[in-house]
């Protein structure tokens, strides 16, 4: 999508700190840091959010997990946050699909 930040991430026209990428996925640093590590996981294929997933494309989400798990080993981080926020109620602020994977301090339940 043509007027997606995210999108336009992926394709380098805006610049981002790069934590791992693959076929199906891309990771960066968050550049507002909710926590000491806070990076995002995101789909290449632009999907809105966590509610436009279907059988079709559910394989890409299963995708972003496995480099979740991938990323999370090799830095040795043992305990983490996943968090997807899906519409404007909930803080999504960016419509494309995203994980959120914080670590690194004390967290509390449940969130806000
Ligand atoms: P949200 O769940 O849609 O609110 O998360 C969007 C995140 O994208 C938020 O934490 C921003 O700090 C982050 N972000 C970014 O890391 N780089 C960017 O260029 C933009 C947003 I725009």
């Amino acid at each position: 999508m043509t007027d997606c930040l995210f999108c336009k991430i992926i394709s380098g026209e805006i610049p981002s700190v790069k934590v791992y990428e693959d076929e199906y996925c891309y990771a960066f640093n968050d550049i507002a840091p909710a926590a000491p590590s806070h990076f995002l996981v995101i789909p290449k294929q632009h999907i809105p959010s966590a509610a436009a997933v279907t059988p079709e494309n559910s394989m890409i989400v299963a995708k972003c997990f496995e480099a979740i798990a991938k990323i999370t080993k090799e830095k040795g981080i043992e305990s983490f946050r996943i968090v997807s926020n899906i519409g404007e109620q909930a803080q999504q602020s960016v419509f494309h699909l995203h994980f959120h994977v914080l670590s690194g301090r004390d967290m509390t339940w449940p969130p806000g």
